[in-house]
């Protein structure tokens, strides 16, 4: 069954969401040091448009989902922080174009960023949560995580890997709607990097599948498909206000009800 579109919140996500990535010529990163690590090529020539397109949460309910195929079947695929494929393939695919990874994840030694071959693919996207509508200068100064090092030291040993920083304005462009869009107060963090991962490809593709965003009926306390470690804060937040953003994205699905409980998956369509 055909659901009506709710186009309102449809147009205020594309036209007040500005997904744009840190370029040479923005505030602090203006400076000669800075223009050898930024990318060269700007982020829409990069990717060129996209019809079909997969985002793939890290969800714990993606296990034993044999989603695998119908994920690489996609023009493109997106995957978050050290979500792998290997081992995994059946249910998660193998394609990976677009890698979103959070800024405490390229910093924070244990995460081994720099030296684990999972990053080596794909365009990778770094984003960190800036203070709420920050001037960029301001986040520069002062950064949730200070990833500015490591990302240099990875430019500087994966000349070739297209990877970006994203501009922070977007998360509180998106937060802002999320805020208008709900009864009750949210907390001022940040999106998940899953809600920022969907904006993304939204305003890349044709058409965006999501899976298990939204869970279907495989939905687990287990935390990550490739990890053992259990915790409900992964499914309905704590830090970020993934609850709200689920909410949102819920009413924005234009596939069904049934796919979503059967298959985990809901479609988007913004353009
Ligand atoms: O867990 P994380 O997220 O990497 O997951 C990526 C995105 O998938 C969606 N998700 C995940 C698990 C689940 N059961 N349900 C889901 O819907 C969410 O949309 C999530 O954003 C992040 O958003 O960046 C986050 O990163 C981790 C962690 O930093 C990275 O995995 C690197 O190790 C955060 N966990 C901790 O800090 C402990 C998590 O809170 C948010």
């Amino acid at each position: 069954t055909a659901r009506p579109i709710p186009k309102k919140l449809l147009c205020q996500l594309r036209d007040r969401v500005n997904v744009t990535m840190i370029h040479g010529s923005d505030g602090p990163f203006s400076t000669s040091e800075w223009q050898k690590y930024l990318p060269r090529k700007n982020f829409s020539q990069e990717v060129g448009h996209l019809g079909q397109c997969a985002v793939v949460s890290s969800a714990g309910s993606l296990k034993n989902s044999r989603l695998g195929p119908e994920i690489d079947a996609h023009d493109a695929v997106l995957r978050f922080n050290g979500a792998p494929t290997r081992g995994f393939q059946q249910d998660v695919g193998e394609k990976t174009t677009v890698r979103l990874v959070n800024s405490q994840l390229i910093t924070v030694e244990e995460q081994k960023f720099l030296t684990e071959t999972l990053y080596n693919t794909g365009i990778l996207i770094v984003w960190d949560p800036a203070p709420y509508h920050a001037e960029i200068h301001e986040w520069y100064r002062r950064p949730d995580y200070n990833f500015f090092a490591n990302y240099k030291e990875y430019r500087t040993r994966h000349r070739e890997q297209p990877f970006y920083i994203l501009n922070p304005k977007m998360q509180w462009e998106l937060w802002d709607i999320l805020q208008e869009n709900s009864l009750e107060d949210i907390q001022p963090n940040p999106p998940s990097s899953g809600m920022l991962g969907i904006m993304i490809m939204m305003t890349l593709c044709d058409k965006v599948n999501v899976y298990e965003f939204l869970p279907s009926k495989r939905q687990t306390d287990i935390c990550h498909y490739y990890q053992r470690f259990q915790d409900r804060a992964c499914t309905l937040g704590a830090y970020h206000p993934l609850l709200f953003e689920k909410n949102l994205v819920k009413h924005i699905n234009q596939g069904t009800d049934e796919n979503i409980y059967t298959y985990g998956k809901e479609l988007h369509q913004i353009h």
